[in-house]
């Protein structure tokens, strides 16, 4: 979770009782994986993914989203509207790795995927490369199931490493030299693109050997 105490009365305040049902959803979804990785384990696979990790979008970023919308900066407007209030991002050694784990997570019979966005194979101007799923959950809770709305973005180590550091771009005030720093934080997007399709063909390679 990426709240600090202050971070989560906020969140507690902004959510109210949305606040469970986003942490539900995040149970659901880690939970699940961590289920099929067991499963894989017993089944002698290989792992789909490396790690994951989860947050409740603060409450400052929510509104700031829905603001950007022009949307009504309340709860109601915000479970309904964005969806990505409840987060889970899963890293990846390799591209195909990516790739399996969406399709397992497509398999889960009880998940609805709503939208997905390739921007791997369709990179963002600024080199931005990442797998994203909007998908619908059930949360149980009050003795009933209710669906909850959680984006999941999948990608490789790499290019994890790489958007946590563009990042820290959106939450700078004035950013000296902004257009080198945005030129070659593309250049680099670009090269890390091609050494993770190399990284992928040796990994073929060696398992062709086995
Ligand atoms: P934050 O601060 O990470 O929460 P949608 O409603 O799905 O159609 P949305 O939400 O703009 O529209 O979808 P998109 O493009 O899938 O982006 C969702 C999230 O992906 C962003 O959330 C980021 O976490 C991440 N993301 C998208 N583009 C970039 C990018 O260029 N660089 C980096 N580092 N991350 C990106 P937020 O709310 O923008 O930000």
């Amino acid at each position: 979770m990426e709240t600090n105490v202050s971070g989560y009365n906020e969140n507690a305040e902004f959510y109210g009782e949305v606040l469970a049902l986003y942490e539900g959803a995040i149970a659901t979804i880690t939970s699940r994986l961590e289920q099929i990785s067991g499963q894989r384990r017993l089944d002698g696979l290989k792992p789909a993914y490396d790690h994951m990790s989860a947050r409740v979008k603060s409450a400052a970023s929510m509104r700031a989203k829905l603001e950007a919308r022009g949307l009504a900066q309340d709860v109601e407007t915000a479970f309904d509207r964005i969806s990505d209030g409840a987060g889970v991002r899963i890293v990846c050694r390799f591209l195909d790795d990516v790739y399996e784990t969406a399709r397992l997570i497509c398999a889960q019979e009880d998940f609805t995927v709503v939208r997905v966005k390739d921007y791997i194979k369709a990179p963002k101007p600024n080199g931005y490369r990442s797998y994203h799923m909007i998908v619908r959950v059930p949360v149980d809770i009050g003795g009933g199931s209710v669906p909850v709305t959680a984006e999941i973005q999948i990608r490789t180590i790499a290019l994890d490493c790489w958007a946590s550091l563009e990042h820290q771009l959106k939450y700078k005030q004035e950013v000296p030299e902004q257009e080198i720093i945005v030129s070659e934080l593309k250049r680099c997007a670009d090269e890390i693109a091609s050494t993770d399709i190399n990284l992928q063909t040796i990994r073929d390679m060696l398992e062709a050997l086995a």
